[in-house]
């Protein structure tokens, strides 16, 4: 089973519709997972290993824009740059968007707007790809539902199937061998009061891309045999975590899972590491924090940034130590900046 059946089979009929209106536009929040997604059971289709957990980060993500074209060529710019087709986003666009073209000379014009750094691990592919296929939705008027949309998304990239919704979102890892059962499902649990800080150490392009690195670690790491136990129980605490709204809970859950992860990676060969000395220096200072009694949390992925985790009522003191924080509120989507 190849991604083109996975299309047909969603589809259905509708496949090889073309486009009921000349443009289409979707917004879709970038991920922070609180437990993990690293490893794949199949390549082709981005099915994981295990189930994941994420955050949605409100208005933090990314815009699309579609319209037709019969240039005989896409045109895609992001944030105001021309992709080149033969560049490497270029061509993973064009594989993508080859599987959606109704009619051999069905070309597209898409505009992409995001607000977050690209490529930095801040899960820009994820809001990307949900938000490219819910523009695609709008375009060819397929009036998909959610989980739909999600095992679209993860066909792009595996995160992508987590930032359909806001909020709280378990992405789960599915039974069957087509992953027609491995999609986003949202938690109706609200928490206002949890707020995400980006702290950004570095917004250059990371060296290893995660799809070489989950591999790598798959096929290397001795410790990658532990890791689907520790994604259990961490799903478990993290989702009574949420029900209870315990935020220690939720914090230490999530930290020791990136830090788990990270592990994994580095017992890899050769050893992957996203981590720069300013990253080692900013988890010292977190913990430390803590230690003095100031509730916050980190978790990190395949970049050097840290996501901090901390409540509402610590705002004050978390811009004080971290002047640099960007802080999200993930549960006030609606306040665009
Ligand atoms: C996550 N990450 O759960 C994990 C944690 C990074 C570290 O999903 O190959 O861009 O496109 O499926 O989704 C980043 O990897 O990988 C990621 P592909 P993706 O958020």
């Amino acid at each position: 089973m190849n991604k083109a059946d996975v299309i047909s089979r969603v589809l259905g009929d509708k496949h090889k519709i073309l486009p009921r209106n000349p443009t289409g536009k979707a917004f879709a929040p970038s991920n922070i997972a609180l437990c993990k997604y690293w490893g794949k059971r199949n390549q082709e289709l981005n099915l994981p290993v295990t189930s994941s957990l994420s955050i949605s980060l409100g208005n933090k993500g990314t815009d699309t824009d579609i319209a037709i074209c019969s240039d005989g060529f896409d045109h895609v710019i992001v944030n105001d740059q021309i992709i080149q087709p033969d560049s490497t986003f270029g061509k993973r666009l064009q594989h993508f968007l080859d599987l959606f073209r109704a009619a051999p000379d069905l070309f597209f014009k898409i505009n992409v707007k995001t607000n977050i750094p690209i490529g930095a691990g801040l899960a820009s592919s994820a809001s990307g790809f949900a938000s490219l296929v819910q523009s695609l939705n709008a375009l060819f008027g397929w009036e998909l539902s959610a989980n739909q949309l999600s095992i679209l998304s993860r066909l792009g990239s595996g995160s992508a199937a987590r930032s359909i919704w806001q909020g709280f979102v378990e992405w789960h890892v599915g039974l069957h061998a087509n992953g027609m059962d491995s999609h986003g499902e949202s938690i109706a649990t609200q928490w206002p009061e949890v707020c995400v800080g980006l702290v950004i150490v570095s917004d250059t392009e990371k060296k290893i891309s995660s799809r070489e690195a989950m591999q790598r670690t798959v096929a290397t790491s001795p410790l990658y045999a532990a890791w689907p136990a520790k994604v259990a129980a961490d799903l478990v605490l993290l989702k009574q975590a949420i029900q209870q709204q315990d935020f220690a809970l939720l914090g230490k859950t999530a930290e020791w899972n990136a830090l788990a992860m990270h592990a994994t990676m580095l017992s890899a060969w050769p050893a992957v590491t996203y981590a720069l000395p300013e990253t080692v220096v900013m988890m010292e200072k977190i913990w430390r924090l803590r230690a003095e009694g100031l509730p916050v949390y980190f978790t990190q992925d395949a970049g050097p940034n840290l996501k901090l985790l901390f409540l509402g009522k610590d705002v004050g003191d978390i811009k004080k130590y971290f002047p640099q924080v960007e802080i999200i509120k993930p549960f006030y989507p609606l306040q665009r900046t």
